[in-house]
């Protein structure tokens, strides 16, 4: 016979360790390790949690708050115009750092170079890059934006101050993730040790474990891709995008924002596709704070990801803000991408060999 007072304590339980899986303690966790290192992980993602409920607070005000919105009339090192948010939180994360004591050194798309915290250098043996705000375009309307985190331990002294050391591929990545600020705000991550998600309860101030493991379905539904580049994409491109529009079982959606999007596919499945176009042929993507932490938690997930013809990991930036062409998700789907660019470089070597 069912008791039910154990029943109602062992649901009170449940609940309550799943409110006491905090953050930290889940990286701890994760480490079976209280080393220094671990600990330092662990201090690391908590200042990333503190960075995202501060973004998150001026987000959720940002239409009450004077000058929370719009554009400061800059552009920034990527020639992008940067609106006041951008510049908001890519300062949080300075500061929310400057006191963590772990980081020297921070890249930022934001920053043309990187940001030294001197109190921090040398013994702060690790840099954060990130991309503060990812897909502002849509603070002004009132649409899901994100933050993108990669985690890196500093090599040498880096004397002369150009950072050189990052410009290393993406299996340097000790810890990466990404805060995605929607109807919930997610802090989504990976310390290679699968990808766990935590949604962030207001009434505690903590990001509270949501999902554990994830793993992208092989194949999904989802194809996500600008169609307005159509014309300014390479034909096998565009032989991929004729194909999901001729096959049963594809649905197309795209926010403008990569967290957003990327967040749809790591739990139902598909592919994004931002592919390199006429006006740059790179693509438009930044490796170091985009690409490459996607990347990485993708891979973690189960799924893939590829410049078309690489594996976005495998990639050795030439500068801080490199970009590449990006298709990111189900291993089924992005196979299906990449053959249609393996279908026509074949096309292409032939008709080079038989002219
Ligand atoms: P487009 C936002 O500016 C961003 O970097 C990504 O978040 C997003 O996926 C992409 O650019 C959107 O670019 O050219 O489709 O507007």
């Amino acid at each position: 016979m069912a008791d039910p007072a154990h029943d109602l304590e062992f649901t009170h339980k449940y609940a309550l360790d799943r409110d006491c899986t905090t953050l930290s303690r889940h990286v701890l966790q994760q480490l079976h390790s209280f080393s220094t290192d671990a600990q330092d992980l662990s201090a690391l993602m908590n200042r990333i949690a503190l960075a995202a409920k501060l973004v998150a607070r001026r987000l959720n005000r940002s239409g009450l708050v004077e000058d929370a919105l719009g554009f400061t009339g800059r552009t920034n090192v990527q020639g992008e115009e940067v609106k006041r948010m951008d510049v908001y939180a890519n300062q949080v994360f300075i500061s929310a750092f400057e006191q963590s004591g772990l980081v020297c050194r921070l890249a930022s798309e934001e920053m043309e170079n990187p940001y030294y915290i001197p109190e921090n250098c040398p013994i702060g043996r690790y840099t954060l890059l990130y991309d503060p705000i990812d897909g502002s375009s849509n603070v002004d309307i009132n649409l899901n934006v994100g933050s993108i985190f990669a985690i890196r331990r500093q090599e040498g002294e880096d004397l002369d101050g150009t950072a050189a050391d990052l410009l290393q591929n993406g299996h340097q990545q000790i810890a990466a993730g990404y805060v995605l600020y929607g109807p919930t705000t997610m802090l989504v991550y990976s310390i290679g040790q699968g990808v766990h998600a935590f949604t962030l309860d207001p009434s505690l101030g903590e990001f509270i474990l949501s999902s554990e493991n994830i793993q992208v379905p092989a194949h999904g539904p989802v194809y996500s891709v600008n169609e307005g580049n159509f014309w300014q994409w390479d034909d096998s491109i565009r032989d991929y995008i004729r194909y999901v529009h001729r096959h049963e079982g594809y649905t197309a959606r795209y926010s403008g924002a990569l967290v957003g999007d990327f967040h749809r596919i790591l739990f139902q499945g598909g592919v994004f596709v931002y592919p390199g176009t006429v006006k740059n042929p790179e693509g438009k993507l930044r490796l170091l704070y985009e690409s490459a932490p996607l990347a990485f938690l993708m891979e973690q997930a189960g799924g893939r990801a590829s410049t078309g013809t690489q594996d976005i990991m495998d990639v050795i930036p030439d500068r801080i803000h490199t970009r590449t062409p990006l298709v990111i998700g189900s291993q089924d789907d992005v196979a299906l991408v990449e053959s249609f660019i393996q279908e026509r470089t074949r096309e292409q070597d032939v008709m080079l060999k038989h002219p």
